[in-house]
């Protein structure tokens, strides 16, 4: 099924009219209503007028979270206060958290954002919803809620933590559905494991997470592990929360919601726009959006767009999966280190499980990295000959892929923290020096 035809297959021309109007209206009211940004528009020479054509949107000024951080803590609503129905926040690299109002309006759009997902995702009114992302400020819990109610699911408004507790309303309530971070989804696959329950038991069939990267082989560990089909939904808060794009059940993309988000990618070093199928910064203008909206916002999230017709009969402009951001790459002795790329190697072991943890640290003037992962079940870090062993493959994988060395140190399985929301991979303690 698919939950708004008109706007998910429509063809391109008709598409473009629906962005183009939609944008010169944008940057109409944001211009009236933004004194900031209208600020920034006067000082790069463009008016609202200006905007006659959607590529005329390389002509106005990128909004990035320093602009965020500077009008901290709502100089950047455009709706007065009298008409913001809700707050949300995520924490912010500055010190101090993003913090976006949305109107009613926005709110409705939002939540037909998550009800394409969901759709998409083979879910609809006879379904149950366990939704396990955290309920607050961040935009997890509340926006699959919102999600789930509109297309008449029952929902279980979990939000995160108690895993034990998770497992039992998934037994109990037949959950159909289950929404959370994959490193959360891991952590409850292996308190499925744990309780004796067989995957088969549970009624669950699909998933829908996001909020963080994540690999194929969590992917095809979730699946294993809960017996469903993992989709990845995206977003970020300061666009509007997740929804922004889901994946479908071809598994090829993400749909983004291109009436209401308009995608670019650039390049972050020139800020050029790339054409599609090339890698670099997603770049979001919000169409509709009247508490908050966010022209030419800079994610800092690398991937690539897709464009042509999914099998699953959508037209809709799709980003491949979020390779990492631009802030989360590691510089580990002049070498560009993602997380990600770490995380493929552990994946090549049957020896070793996802729950792993990057130390990086700076002693006599030159950088370390170590690589902290627990072994599978039943092995054991007392057998010198074998972790030895390991530890020579492991190493030699992580030189192979990183270009530099990076020590490895094995820890007994269930050592590490479990995830409940957003797992934290690395600790740089060069930043506390
Ligand atoms: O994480 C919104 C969200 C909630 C999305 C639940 C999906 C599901 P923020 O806390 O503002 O908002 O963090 C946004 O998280 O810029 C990405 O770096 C990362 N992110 C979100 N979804 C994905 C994903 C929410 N599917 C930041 N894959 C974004 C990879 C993701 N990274």
């Amino acid at each position: 099924m698919i939950w708004n035809k008109e706007m998910e297959c429509a063809d391109r021309e008709t598409m473009r009219a629906v962005q183009l109007e939609r944008l010169q209206a944008t940057v109409k009211y944001e211009y009236e209503n933004v004194p900031y940004y209208a600020a920034k528009m006067d000082k790069a020479g463009v008016k609202p007028e200006d905007i006659q054509t959607l590529e005329d949107i390389q002509l106005l000024p990128f909004i990035t979270k320093e602009d965020l951080a500077a009008n901290y803590p709502t100089g950047l609503f455009a709706a007065p206060m009298k008409d913001i129905v809700r707050i949300q926040s995520s924490s912010g690299t500055t010190g101090k958290p993003k913090i976006v109002g949305y109107t009613q309006g926005d709110m409705d759009d939002w939540g037909e954002a998550v009800a394409r997902g969901l759709t998409m995702c083979g879910i609809g009114a006879n379904d149950v919803a366990h939704i396990s992302y955290g309920y607050g400020l961040f935009t997890g819990g509340l926006g699959a809620h919102a999600g789930a109610e509109a297309i008449g699911a029952t929902v279980l408004p979990m939000s995160s933590g108690n895993t034990a507790r998770q497992v039992m309303f998934m037994q109990d309530m037949k959950s159909d559905v289950l929404c959370c971070t994959p490193s959360y989804a891991l952590t409850i696959a292996e308190a499925v494991e744990k309780a004796g329950i067989k995957p088969e038991e549970l009624q669950l069939r699909a998933g829908l997470f996001g909020a963080e990267p994540w690999t194929q082989s969590m992917r095809d560990k979730i699946e294993k592990g809960l017996g469903i089909r993992a989709h990845d939904i995206y977003g970020l808060t300061e666009i509007t929360g997740p929804g922004t794009a889901t994946s479908c059940i071809e598994n090829n993309g993400m749909h983004i919601c291109e009436d209401l988000f308009y995608p670019e990618i650039v390049d972050p070093n020139t800020l050029k726009p790339l054409p599609v199928g090339e890698t670099g910064e997603l770049v979001f203008t919000t169409l509709c959006k009247r508490g908050m909206p966010m022209i030419r916002y800079r994610t800092r999230d690398i991937c690539y767009l897709m464009d042509g017709k999914c099998a699953c009969g959508r037209t809709s402009i799709r980003m491949s999966r979020v390779f990492g951001r631009t802030d989360d790459m590691l510089i580990v002795k002049g070498v560009n280190v993602f997380p990600s790329q770490v995380e493929t190697v552990i994946a090549k072991f049957e020896e070793l499980t996802l729950n792993y943890k990057i130390l990086v640290d700076r002693k006599h003037n030159s950088d370390t990295i170590e690589l902290m992962v627990e072994f599978a079940d039943g092995l054991e870090i007392d057998d010198i000959e074998f972790v030895e062993n390991m530890k020579r493959r492991v190493e030699h994988a992580l030189r192979d892929i990183l270009q530099i060395g990076c020590k490895v140190r094995f820890l007994n399985a269930g050592t590490l923290p479990r995830s409940e929301g957003k797992a934290v991979r690395v600790e740089d303690r060069r930043k506390y020096e």
